[in-house]
């Protein structure tokens, strides 16, 4: 069952909600709330999201998680208040990274729902979701360099892989922002849809994802995101063993029974 006492919980610099989509998996909605700060993301926030996407993993009833901020902002990038200070080895010491890793090992889909800035931390912490809807109007980059650093949650890496070698050096030497549209192109971006409709449209996208089984959601993210740190025989390999495993689930069953018999299938999400 899970406990879905994470759902009423307050948190200090997140919202949480659970959105109910009717007879289906809930989604998860993550607010990231500094609005005096454009949302910039301290070490206390990166801690919220982990624990949040963590339990919802574990709550049967959630299917898939957004992460959304305001209209100004998706996030700014990590809180420069918080990092301006540390050298190095206080720096390591803190483990800033953590939380990042919870995130990326995280079963379930989510998606960002961008409006606003998503810079630095901010761009990164999209390009770690599984999906992003954004607003035409967004404004995606990772200034880093500007302030004496390089991206250090994954841009470099994420960046590069969708975007090429030429694009990514442009956007992290230059820390130039980026488009929406930009995004769209290089395959980072789900979807740009209209600057009002930018939240409805993700927490329309994750509806439909609840509505499918969700053991097979769950290994087909994992099989995807394995795409990324393999070669293509290991890669096939590892799809073909989740495929294997989901023929010992009830709803491969059910799914194919359902078929069958043309009626709609009724998952158990086991
Ligand atoms: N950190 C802290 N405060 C921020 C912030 C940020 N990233 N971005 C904005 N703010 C604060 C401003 O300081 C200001 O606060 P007050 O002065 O009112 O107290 C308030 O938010 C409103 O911002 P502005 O007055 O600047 O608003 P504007 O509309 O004029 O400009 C802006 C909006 C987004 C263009 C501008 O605020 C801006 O350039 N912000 C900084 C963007 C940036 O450089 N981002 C990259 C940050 S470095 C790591 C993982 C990742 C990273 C590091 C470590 N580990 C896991 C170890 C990543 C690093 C970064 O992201």
């Amino acid at each position: 069952m899970g406990d879905r006492a994470y759902l009423s919980k307050s948190y200090k610099n997140i919202l949480v909600s659970g959105v109910s989509n009717e007879g289906i998996l809930d989604t998860v909605l993550i607010q990231i709330n500094r609005p005096d700060a454009m949302n910039a993301l301290n070490i206390e926030l990166m801690g919220e999201i982990a624990e949040v996407l963590k339990a919802a993993d574990k709550d049967d009833k959630a299917g898939c998680s957004v992460i959304t901020g305001n209209e100004k902002a998706f996030a700014a990038g990590v809180d420069i208040k918080e990092i301006a200070g540390p050298d190095s080895v206080e720096i390591y010491f803190r483990e800033m990274f953590a939380s990042w890793d919870v995130i990326r090992l995280v079963k379930k889909p989510i998606i960002a729902a961008v409006s606003g800035y998503a810079l630095g931390g901010g761009c990164e912490l999209t390009m770690l979701c599984d999906m992003i809807v954004a607003s035409e109007t967004a404004k995606f980059g990772q200034p880093e360099i500007n302030l004496g650093v390089i991206p250090g949650a994954g841009g470099t890496q994420r960046l590069t892989r969708a975007a090429g070698k030429a694009r990514a050096m442009e956007i992290v030497l230059t820390g130039r922002m980026v488009t929406s549209a930009e995004m769209h192109d290089m395959g980072l971006v789900t979807k740009v849809v209209p600057a009002n409709k930018y939240l409805e449209e993700a927490i329309s996208l994750a509806k439909s994802i609840c509505s499918k089984p969700s053991v097979a959601v769950q290994l087909a993210k994992e099989s995807i995101l394995k795409s990324f740190d393999t070669t293509i025989e290991t890669g096939i390999e590892f799809e073909r063993k989740n495929f294997y495993l989901l023929f010992s689930t009830e709803d491969k069953m059910e799914g194919m029974k359902a078929f069958i018999e043309k009626r709609k299938p009724e998952w158990k999400n086991k």
